[in-house]
C-alpha cells in the first residue's frame, strides 16, 4: 500500500509543504534528504562514545573489531546506549511532573495566583489513591498534602512509592518484585540508569535490560503523576468538539501557536489572551486572538478546552509557511530548533519561556508560576506587535477545516460507561469484548518521524483495525494525525467501522448524547496523557481477575522517534502488552538485546516489541496478538 504523497497525508500539510518550496524555506523532509545515507554503526546502536577512548564501533557485518578499546561488546553498547536513551526520555517525563506538583503545592501556599484547583472531586479520587485521607480537611490542605506525596515519590529512600501504587495493579506490581526490578522512586533509577553506563561499569547486558524495565516501571508512574495533577490544575477532559489540521489558521486574526508540553503556560496564555482579543482588533484583527495548539500542547488544550489543533511534530514548521502564525510560544520538548530559522523568513516571533528551555534566537520570556499573568501577558503583547510586521502577500491558509472530538479521559469514558451500568460500569465494557463486538483495543502513541510518511501509518492501521471491530485509542502526535484525517469523528465511525463496533459506538453515543455514534477513534490526550488509558486497562483487568498480559489489548507506536516514546513504548511492555513499532530501533546491532525485546522478554513479562513497517503488515499483527489473547481469556 503506498502513500497519496511522498511526505504528508495530510493535505494542508501537502500544500504548505509546496509552499514552502515557492517561499524556499527549508523543512524538515529537505533536511532529511541531506542527511541520506544515515550512519549504519548509529542506526544499529554499534558506536560507543560513552568514554574518549572512543568512538568505538563495531561493524554490523562482522568486519574489523568485534569489541570496543575497553573491550564492550556488541550487546553492551547496545543495551548501554539503549538504557541511556530510556534515561532521558524518563527525565522529560519527571522534569514535567515534577513542574506540576510543584506548582500545585505552591498553589496551596497561595504563591501561584494565576492557578486553582480546578477540580475537586479529581483531587479527591487522587488524595483517595495516594491513601492521603481527606476526611474534614480543606481543599488547600489535600492539594498540600498531595503535593508532597507526590514530589517525595521523586526522592524516596524507603516506604511506599505512592503512584507507583497508584498506577501498577497488583498483580504487575507482584510479578515487578519478584524480578527485583520494582522501582522505589523516580529520580534515583534515572540516575541510578546513567551510573551503570559509565565506562567500566555494568557488562552484563541483560542486566541492563532489567534496569531499563525497572526505570520504565517508575516512568509509568510519573506520567500518571503529570496527567493527573494537571486535571486537578485544569480540569478533568470532557468530549468536545473542535476543528484540526492547519487551516485552524485565521487570516482575520492574530494567530498564536503555542508549542510544546506542559499545561503550566499555555493554560494561562489562553485565559490571558481571552482579556485581550480588542487589543487584536484595534490593530484590524477582525476576528481577534486565535489560539491555536502544536504537539502535546496543543493536545492538552484541544482535551480539556476545544482549542483546535494546528499541527503534530512534523508540521509544526509548517504552522509558520502559511504566514499567518504572529506567534510561535514554546516551552519544552518536541520543539525543533529549526523553528527559528523558518520563522525568519517571516514575521513570526518564536517566544521560548522556560529558563531551562532556551531556544536558540527566540525571543525569551521567562515563565514562572508565581508571575504567570503578567508573563502570559508579555507573550501576547509580541504577538500584537508582531501583527503589525505581517505581510499579506505570504498568507496562504490551507481551507479543508476538519471536525474533530477529543476529551476522552479515563473519567469521560467511565461517565458514558456509567450510563449504561451506573454500578458497574466496566461491565458494559467488558461484555462488548466478551461477545466480539469489540474484538480488543489498540492505543496508538507516539511521534511523527520523517522516516515514515507523515500520519500515514496512523490512518491506515486504525482504519484497517477499526474494520475489524477493533477500539482505537490516541495520544499525543498519534492522536493529531487521527484528528487531521477525520477519524474522530461520528461520520468516521459510519465509514470504516466494523458492525459489531458501530453498534457499540452508536449506543455509547447514544448514552453520551453525542449527535452520531463515538468515534472510532478516541483521543485520550497528550503523550503523558498514555496513563489514562492503563487505568481503564487496568479496571477491565481487575474485574476480570486477571493480569495486564491477558487482555486483548495492544499498543502501536508507528511512527516514534522521541526518547520519551521510546520509554512508553517499553513500560507498555513491561507492564504486559504487545508494542508495536514501525520504525527500526537503535538495536539490530546486538542479536541479544533484539531478540529480548521482541521475543524473550514476552515470556516474562507478557508484553514485547513487533518491528514491522508495513501498516498493513502491523494491523494484521496486532489483530493476530488480540485473537491469541481471546484465545487465553476462553472468548
Ligand atoms: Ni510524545 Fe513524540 Fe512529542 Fe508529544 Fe509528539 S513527538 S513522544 S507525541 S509532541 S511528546
Ligand atoms: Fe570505546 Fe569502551 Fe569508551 Fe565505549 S566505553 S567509547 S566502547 S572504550
Amino acid at each position: 500500500i503506498q502513500a497519496s504523497h511522498p511526505k504528508s497525508v495530510d493535505i494542508t500539510a501537502q500544500q504548505m509543504i509546496f509552499k514552502a518550496e515557492l517561499d524556499k524555506v527549508e523543512t524538515v523532509w529537505d533536511r532529511h534528504a541531506a542527511m541520506q545515507p544515515q550512519c549504519g554503526f548509529g542506526e544499529t546502536g554499534l558506536c560507543c562514545r560513552v568514554c574518549w577512548k572512543g568512538p568505538c564501533r563495531i561493524d554490523p557485518l562482522g568486519n574489523g573489531p568485534k569489541v570496543g578499546i575497553c573491550g564492550a561488546t556488541a550487546d553492551v553498547i547496545v543495551a548501554r546506549n539503549l538504557l541511556r536513551s530510556f534515561c532521558v526520555g524518563a527525565s522529560a517525563h519527571t522534569e514535567h511532573a515534577r513542574h506540576i506538583a510543584h506548582t500545585l503545592y505552591e498553589l496551596s501556599q497561595n504563591n501561584a495566583p494565576a492557578y486553582s484547583i480546578k477540580d475537586e472531586a479529581k483531587l479527591i479520587d487522587v488524595a483517595k489513591r495516594l491513601k492521603i485521607s481527606t476526611e474534614d480537611k480543606e481543599i488547600l490542605d489535600i492539594a498540600k498534602e498531595v503535593a508532597e506525596v507526590s514530589m517525595a515519590d521523586f526522592g524516596k529512600h524507603h516506604g511506599e512509592f505512592a503512584w507507583l501504587n497508584a498506577v501498577l495493579n497488583p498483580l504487575r506490581k507482584e510479578k515487578l518484585a519478584s524480578l527485583g526490578i520494582l522501582p522505589h522512586n523516580l529520580d534515583s533509577v534515572v540516575v541510578n540508569g546513567l551510573s551503570r553506563t559509565h565506562v567500566g561499569s555494568e557488562s552484563d547486558p541483560m542486566n541492563l535490560l532489567l534496569a531499563a524495565a525497572r526505570l520504565a516501571a517508575a516512568d509509568v508512574s510519573v506520567m500518571a503523576m503529570g496527567t493527573e495533577l494537571s486535571d486537578v490544575l485544569f480540569g478533568t477532559p470532557m468530549p468536545s468538539l473542535t476543528t484540526a489540521n492547519l487551516s485552524v489558521l485565521k487570516k482575520d486574526a492574530v494567530n498564536i501557536a503555542l508549542h510544546g508540553h506542559n499545561p503550566l503556560l499555555c493554560e494561562i496564555v489562553c485565559d490571558v489572551a481571552a482579556t485581550m482579543q480588542e487589543e487584536a482588533k484595534k490593530l484590524g484583527a477582525k476576528e481577534g486572538i486565535n489560539i491555536v495548539g502544536v504537539c502535546c500542547t496543543g493536545n492538552e488544550m484541544m482535551m480539556r478546552h476545544g482549542v483546535p489543533l494546528a499541527a503534530n511534530y512534523l508540521s509544526q514548521e509548517l504552522t509558520m509557511i502559511t504566514g499567518a502564525v504572529e506567534a510561535m510560544v514554546v516551552d519544552t520538548q518536541c520543539i525543533m530548533p529549526a523553528v527559528v530559522e523558518t520563522a525568519s523568513h517571516y514575521h513570526t516571533q518564536v517566544i521560548s519561556t522556560m529558563d531551562d528551555n532556551k531556544i536558540f534566537g527566540a525571543t525569551h520570556v521567562s515563565f514562572h508560576p508565581e508571575s504567570a499573568v503578567e508573563g502570559a501577558k508579555q507573550i501576547v503583547r509580541l504577538a500584537l506587535e508582531a501583527y503589525k510586521r505581517r505581510n499579506p502577500d505570504k498568507v496562504d491558509i490551507p481551507n479543508h477545516v476538519q471536525q474533530a472530538m477529543g476529551g476522552f479521559s479515563y473519567e469521560a469514558i467511565t461517565a458514558v460507561l456509567k450510563k449504561l451500568d451506573n454500578e458497574n460500569p466496566i461491565k458494559p465494557l467488558i461484555d462488548q469484548i466478551a461477545g466480539g463486538n469489540i474484538q480488543g483495543v489498540v492505543l496508538f502513541g507516539g511521534c511523527s518521524n520523517t522516516k515514515v510518511v507523515h500520519d500515514f501509518n496512523y490512518v491506515t492501521m486504525s482504519r484497517e483495525l477499526i474494520k475489524r471491530n477493533v477500539l482505537v485509542l490516541a495520544t499525543g502526535c498519534a492522536a493529531g494525525a487521527l484528528a487531521k484525517s477525520g477519524m474522530q469523528t461520528s461520520q468516521a465511525t459510519l465509514d470504516y467501522a466494523g458492525d459489531g463496533l458501530k453498534a457499540v459506538l452508536a449506543a455509547l453515543g447514544d448514552a453520551a448524547g453525542t449527535a452520531g455514534p463515538l468515534p472510532p477513534v478516541l483521543n485520550m490526550g497528550s503523550c503523558v496523557d498514555n496513563t489514562r488509558a492503563v487505568r481503564l486497562a487496568n479496571d477491565i483487568a481487575m474485574t476480570l481477575g486477571v493480569d495486564l498480559d491477558m487482555l486483548p489489548v495492544c499498543v502501536s507506536a508507528p511512527e516514534l522517534m522521541s526518547e520519551k516514546a521510546q520509554i512508553i513504548g517499553t513500560w507498555a511492555a513491561v507492564i504486559g502488552l504487545p508494542v508495536h513499532i514501525g520504525v527500526v530501533p537503535h538495536v539490530t546491532g546486538s542479536s541479544l538485546v533484539t531478540k529480548f525485546l521482541t521475543q524473550d522478554m514476552e515470556e516474562v513479562l507478557g508484553g514485547k516489541f513487533i518491528v514491522e513497517l508495513d501498516p498493513i503488515e502491523a494491523a494484521n499483527k496486532l489483530y493476530g496478538e488480540i485473537q491469541k489473547r481471546r484465545q487465553k481469556l476462553g472468548i
